[in-house]
């Protein structure tokens, strides 16, 4: 059998075959993935109509890929008061938002409850506004800075109204690379245990993968590899999201971007390796939005959504700074030949448009 065969068979494949699947002519690859994509979901583009929110750029950790947090190279510190949140949350719930996604830098001073606070008030005000929010990394430090467990961290989390957790601050699991690009922060082992007591609370999540910078393809696959194992035990992820590295205003450095054809390679590879986990989010604020057309073809079945604002991937250079139109983001979708499908955070159908 070969492994064109073995993958059309629903078959699993291990480490050294997805790492060969680089070298499957391009094409080839990309149908293989379509054909999962279709057999899952058919001509289907998932989307939601959401809002990012960064309430602080204040951060106790050095990332080497991160352009976001204020240092040397982005002077200028911001740490967002609950009512200036809120206002946002206001704008944007009244205008079809159904999901808020706040993630922020690891900020030692602004305490705990400062937190916990954003979603309890978010909540409280709509509780039918999905609350994504607080990657691994953040439930880390927060741990670590307020002599919390996980355990109690996560716990609190779900009292004050976290819906879902985003896949943020997965990065590249390789510890040798994870070191080099960002030591200090969420070790991997760390990050999946947290993952794993959020899906034991019956919650789900996201997991993430930084690449294009100096990892190889063999890291890729590794965390790939890792995030199949870790699915197959707690079944919480709901989403892949390969997010490629954007190269302005940080201390990496990174001479290309990635070419597009490694990049939808590495999704295609992503839909075929991660048999386990449901969706493949191309994710247009660094992908791109018309790579992200184009993925839909090899593997990615969910576009992300509307966002409106992000100010993680525009500080290194993505050009994200402002969201899309929705009537436009629907209009591309249909024009590619997909069938754009409005879901709420846990993937459940709302509107074909
Ligand atoms: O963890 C930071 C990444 C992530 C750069 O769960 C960079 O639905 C590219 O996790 N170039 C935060 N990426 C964003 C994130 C996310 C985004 C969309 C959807 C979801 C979801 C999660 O942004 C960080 C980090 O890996 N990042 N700097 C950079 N220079």
């Amino acid at each position: 059998m070969t492994l064109k065969e073995k993958i059309l068979d629903g078959k699993r494949i291990d480490f050294n075959e997805a790492l060969s699947l680089y070298d499957m002519d391009f094409f080839e690859l990309g149908e293989l993935a379509d054909s999962i994509r279709k057999k899952m979901h058919g001509k289907k583009t998932y989307f939601n109509i959401n809002r990012h929110i960064n309430p602080t750029n204040v951060c106790a950790d050095v990332c080497k890929f991160c352009a976001y947090s204020a240092n040397r190279k982005n002077p200028n510190p911001y740490t967002m008061k609950h009512e200036e949140i809120m206002e946002i949350v206001k704008d944007v719930e009244s205008r079809g938002a159904k999901e808020v996604h706040i993630v922020s830098a690891h900020n030692p001073d602004a305490g705990l409850d400062w937190y916990l606070d954003i979603f309890k008030k978010v909540k409280t005000a709509y509780p039918n506004l999905h609350v994504k929010a607080l990657t691994a990394a953040e439930v880390d430090f927060l741990a670590r800075h307020y002599g919390k467990t996980y355990d109690e961290v996560l716990d609190l989390m779900v009292e004050n109204g976290v819906d879902s957790m985003p896949g943020g601050g997965a990065e590249i699991f390789d510890e040798s690379v994870r070191d080099f690009i960002c030591k200090g922060k969420v070790t991997s082992n760390q990050w999946f245990e947290i993952h794993r007591k959020w899906h034991e609370r019956g919650k789900k999540s996201n997991v993430t993968m930084l690449f294009g910078h100096v990892e190889k393809r063999e890291h890729r696959i590794d965390h790939m590899m890792r995030i199949r194992d870790a699915q197959d035990i707690s079944g919480g992820f709901n989403a892949f999201i390969p997010l490629v590295y954007q190269r302005e205003n940080n201390y990496l450095k990174v001479d290309e971007f990635m070419s597009a054809n490694e990049i939808l390679k590495t999704m295609a590879i992503s839909r075929i390796v991660l048999d386990n986990v449901p969706n493949i989010k191309a994710y247009w604020v660094t992908s791109t939005v018309n790579l992200a057309l184009v993925a839909q073809e090899f593997g990615a079945n969910d576009l992300d959504g509307t966002i409106e604002k992000e100010s993680i991937n525009s500080a290194a250079g993505a050009k994200s700074a402002n969201g899309v139109n929705l009537e436009e983001f629907v209009a591309l979708i249909k024009n590619s030949g997909f069938i754009p499908v409005e879901r709420d955070s846990v993937y459940n159908e709302i509107k074909v448009w």
